[in-house]
């Protein structure tokens, strides 16, 4: 029986690093092919890679049959912010991007799909308080309204075709690689610019909630759902996750505990108000009776995971 095969879409992105390396760890370094638009950052740590525009179809069912691939988890996007700004090039990149892979899927038998969604598929009229796993999703982005349209293929290709795709709805991801363009970054900003002792401009306001989860978390939930028979999958658009809810004060807060000097400005844009259209928090009740998800980090956990993750690398 030939070993399973990994296929990563986006490997040098915030969600795409730590899950390659996690996949490596669990299945070794050769069955887990990385690919990305842009060349790794690191090197040889990243290879087996191949370059891979995921709109490119035709390259991805070629690396596909090459490599004799048995999963892919796609985490290539453009992000929320970034995608505001030129939406309907987000709009086209996201869908054809995502289209490829559910038909590499198909035509080629893929045993397993991971596909990321996100709480922007919420809305201003989705209850903000304990977001139910099913209700309304009326986004206000480009990207909540690629996610949403993406959630329902999911569905349809699963009842249609068979293809086994899995979701998440991640919240506000605070990672570990450079700001992405993605709303949360506001978070991973605040902290790297403790460690670096520069002051930080917070483009969220003080006092706006936001559902965030650390990227070990975020990784390991899409592992964990991946590993899960398909017979306990019972949501197959995408499941509601959480880890916690924090205000950009209450992050202020917690790093300044680290570093008491520590000084931040308030600098609200466009991206308060798409914060602003997404849930407060979440009701992730599905995922915890479904797969048995439980989150290993809280904000007190985050913030000090991080600063000793930066001093480490000698981001300071
Ligand atoms: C984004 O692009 O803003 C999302 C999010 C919920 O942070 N990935």
């Amino acid at each position: 029986m030939p070993k399973d095969k990994f296929l990563i879409l986006g490997a040098n992105g915030k969600i795409g690093t730590g899950l390659t390396k996690a996949l490596r760890e669990i299945h070794g370094q050769e069955q887990v092919i990385a690919t990305d638009i842009h060349l790794p950052i690191d090197g040889a740590s990243h290879l087996p890679f191949d370059k891979l525009d995921a709109t490119d179809g035709s390259k991805m069912a070629y690396l596909v049959e090459k490599y004799r691939i048995t999963h892919i988890y796609h985490l290539a996007a453009i992000l929320s912010t970034k995608g505001e700004i030129n939406p309907l090039n987000m709009w086209d990149v996201n869908m054809k991007c995502f289209f490829n892979v559910l038909e590499a899927a198909r035509s080629f038998k893929i045993k397993k799909v991971f596909f990321p969604s996100s709480i922007a598929v919420f809305g201003s009229n989705t209850p903000r308080l304990n977001t139910p796993q099913d209700t309304i999703r009326t986004p206000e982005t480009v990207y909540g309204m690629s996610k949403v349209a993406a959630e329902n293929w999911c569905s349809y290709y699963f009842k249609k075709y068979g293809v086994d795709v899995r979701s998440l709805r991640y919240p506000c991801i605070i990672h570990k690689t450079e700001s992405t363009g993605s709303t949360g970054d506001f978070a991973v900003d605040m902290i790297k610019s403790a460690v670096t002792g520069a002051a930080n401009e917070c483009f969220i306001e003080a006092g706006t909630r936001m559902p965030l989860m650390y990227v070990d978390d975020a990784v390991r939930a899409t592992l964990e759902i991946m590993d899960t028979p398909a017979s306990k999958i019972t949501i197959r658009s995408s499941y509601n996750l959480s880890a916690f809810s924090a205000t950009p004060g209450e992050l202020f807060e917690e790093i300044k505990k680290y570093y008491p000097l520590f000084k931040l400005i308030y600098k609200p844009d466009f991206r308060e108000n798409i914060a602003r259209s997404w849930p407060e928090t979440i009701d992730d009740a599905a995922a915890r009776n479904d797969w048995n998800w439980q989150p290993h980090f809280n904000l007190e956990e985050t913030v000090n995971a991080m600063i000793v993750f930066l001093k480490k690398n000698k981001i300071e």
